[in-house]
């Protein structure tokens, strides 16, 4: 039977420690986003308060947010309104929009709420994410504890726990893109990643208004099933500041983009 995450509705930070951060457990948060006033964002709001404003969405891969190895992640500018005509237009998704949270859109951080389980917190950074039907990311871990809260529209989400790296075929250190995994989920080749058949994916599906956590050190994937909206806060403890600075000696010396 295939795993799964524990769906809880609004834990204290006290319980959220014990049973999800200190076993290192992602876990659905039910609830935890209620009272965001962001719940009433839309594609269409964000037009009307932001269109004019520029963006850098993120090239896609596929339709994959993919960190190519020699050019890093490729942006392109243009006005925010001309960026969700091309999310809206039918056809694979070409664009992704990863928008830190400053500048005219910082705006929108009275309207999210910092997660009350970030114990011990050193650092965060709160991105938006708006992408099209069909938007996924590579399988990969990131170097920090994440909580990512779905504002509008269903995504699939892929987890595998950190034990399953062997199974996933990361790329080798030196090629800078260590925390992605080789093996494409919606392709997988087994000749060439025969282990990907012993990996343990657990798939949920993750709803507007909920948030889900995400440890450091999990891989995982999303993709979504519908126009999507999402608010996340990476965060780091001071545990995470040796293997966060490291990766970003690495990134700086290959001159990768991030
Ligand atoms: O909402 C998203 O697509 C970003 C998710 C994320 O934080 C990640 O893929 O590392």
């Amino acid at each position: 039977m295939m795993a799964s995450v524990d769906s809880v509705w609004c834990p204290t930070p006290g319980a959220f420690r014990r049973d999800y951060l200190e076993r290192e457990r992602p876990a659905i948060l039910a609830g935890a986003i209620d009272a965001w006033p962001a719940r009433r964002w839309s594609l269409d709001a964000l037009e009307a308060r932001f269109g004019e404003h520029l963006v850098t969405p993120v090239k896609l891969r596929e339709g994959h947010f993919h960190i190519d190895l020699d050019e890093g992640v490729c942006t392109e500018p243009m006005l925010l309104r001309d960026y969700l005509a091309r999310i809206r237009a039918p056809g694979a998704p070409a664009w992704y929009l990863r928008l830190p949270l400053d500048g005219p859109f910082a705006a929108l951080r009275s309207e999210i709420a910092e997660p009350p389980y970030c114990r011990g917190r050193i650092a965060m950074k709160t991105n938006l994410w708006v992408g099209a039907r069909g938007t996924a990311s590579d399988i990969h871990y990131d170097m920090t504890h994440n909580f990512v809260a779905q504002i509008e529209g269903r995504r699939r989400v892929t987890l595998f726990a950190p034990d399953d790296a062997p199974n996933l075929y990361p790329y080798p250190r030196r090629t800078l893109n260590w925390h992605h995994a080789r093996v494409r989920l919606e392709q997988a080749d087994l000749h060439a990643y025969p282990r990907f058949a012993d990996a343990r994916p657990i798939e949920l599906e993750l709803a507007a208004g909920e948030m889900l956590w995400v440890p450091r050190g999990w891989w995982h994937r999303f993709e979504a099933l519908e126009p999507s909206i999402a608010v996340n806060f990476f965060w780091a403890t001071p545990r995470h500041v040796p293997a966060l600075a490291a990766a970003r000696v690495l990134w700086t010396l290959g001159q990768v983009r991030t």
